[in-house]
């Protein structure tokens, strides 16, 4: 069986790592894992040069995560981290307060820069730096080429997204959303045939607008995802009319989208009316929404999403299977 996952970091790294507890459970190899085969299209545009390192957020996340490295409590960067490096750079006058790297963290930089340098395209880095890891996924990233998120302030100034997610905490009023450097990007290598072959395709509950919607974006994603054979199912990210973590409510209504489970839907958009959806599992509180959304034809439910463990989020994925099972 052959899933294909569209992840941005901390909500779509812990959907997978949910998803590969419950495919152990249904398709066990011999090694406490599953055969089946799990790739997950991962957001870059979170992704930035600092100190001369290039960081990856959304990639990272996710390695750390399924490799079993992450701190937990944060939902990014090395378990036991220090931060001694980045302590000293400040004594330099260098870097920013409001984002530091931890040293465990910066040798995955420093590795991944190495690799970049002696010119290895980011998608074989990144297949480098995960074989250390054994994530237990296929990790791509959505594109070779560098796109970074920007965002417009109501003055017209540009920042990068983590200074707005990180500094401001997405406080400050966001006009649009730039993706730097798009109009030259390619999917990466594996990419297209990952959505082609796979026989489910998942919108894990990421942040719709600048992870998910960043991967959309990228020329010929979009297309590929809506001409997939496989269903397509997403996982609502709003709960009771807000984000369960993170600031998606603010990258949604800066796009104009109400920060709702149904809005959401709407706004990837139903397959048959040129979204790339065929089915929206929404939670329990959010039971409201089915009606009207089933009356448009999706295929949809309700169930608890909140993903608390590992088990509670081996059952949410196992409901969005089910979902897209009922599928004609
Ligand atoms: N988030 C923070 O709130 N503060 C930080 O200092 C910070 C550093 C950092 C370093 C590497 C990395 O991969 C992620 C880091 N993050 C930090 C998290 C980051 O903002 C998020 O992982 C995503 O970019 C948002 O989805």
């Amino acid at each position: 069986m052959r899933v294909t996952v569209l992840s941005g970091g901390v909500g779509g790294a812990r959907f997978t790592r949910g998803l590969l507890a419950l495919l152990a459970q249904r398709l066990p190899d011999d090694a406490g894992g599953t055969t089946a085969e799990v790739t997950v299209i991962a957001n870059t545009g979170d992704d930035m040069w600092l100190h001369g390192v290039r960081v990856c957020p959304d990639l990272d996340t996710l390695m750390y995560t399924l490799g079993g490295g992450v701190h937990e409590g944060q939902g990014w960067g090395r378990r036991d981290e220090s931060s001694r490096v980045s302590t000293d750079l400040a004594a330099y006058g260098l870097g920013w307060e409001w984002f530091t790297l931890g040293d465990l963290d910066l040798a995955t930089h420093l590795a991944r820069t190495e690799l970049l340098r002696a010119g290895q395209p980011l998608s074989s880095v990144t297949e480098r730096l995960a074989s250390r890891w054994r994530p237990g996924v296929r990790l791509l990233p959505m594109s070779d080429e560098e796109v970074e998120t920007h965002v417009e302030l109501a003055d017209g100034r540009l920042i990068h997204f983590e200074e707005w997610w990180v500094r401001h905490h997405a406080t400050v009023p966001a006009r649009r959303f730039v993706q730097v450097g798009l109009a030259g990007a390619a999917p990466a290598p594996g990419v297209l045939d990952a959505l082609a072959r796979a026989d489910v395709v998942v919108l894990p509950p990421s942040n719709p607008v600048v992870s998910v919607g960043t991967i959309l974006a990228i020329p010929g994603i979009r297309d590929a995802v809506r001409d997939a054979p496989a269903p397509v199912v997403g996982i609502s990210p709003v709960i009771g009319g807000a984000p369960v973590r993170g600031m998606a409510d603010a990258c949604l209504t800066a796009i104009g989208v109400e920060t709702s489970a149904a809005a959401v839907a709407r706004h990837y958009g139903r397959r048959a009316e040129g979204g790339v959806l065929d089915a929206w599992l929404v939670d329990e509180v959010d039971a409201d929404a089915v009606p009207g959304l089933a009356d448009e034809g999706w295929a949809v439910a309700a169930a608890s999403t909140l993903m608390s463990d590992v088990p509670a989020t081996a059952a949410i994925a196992a409901r969005a299977l089910a979902l897209v099972d009922r599928l004609p």
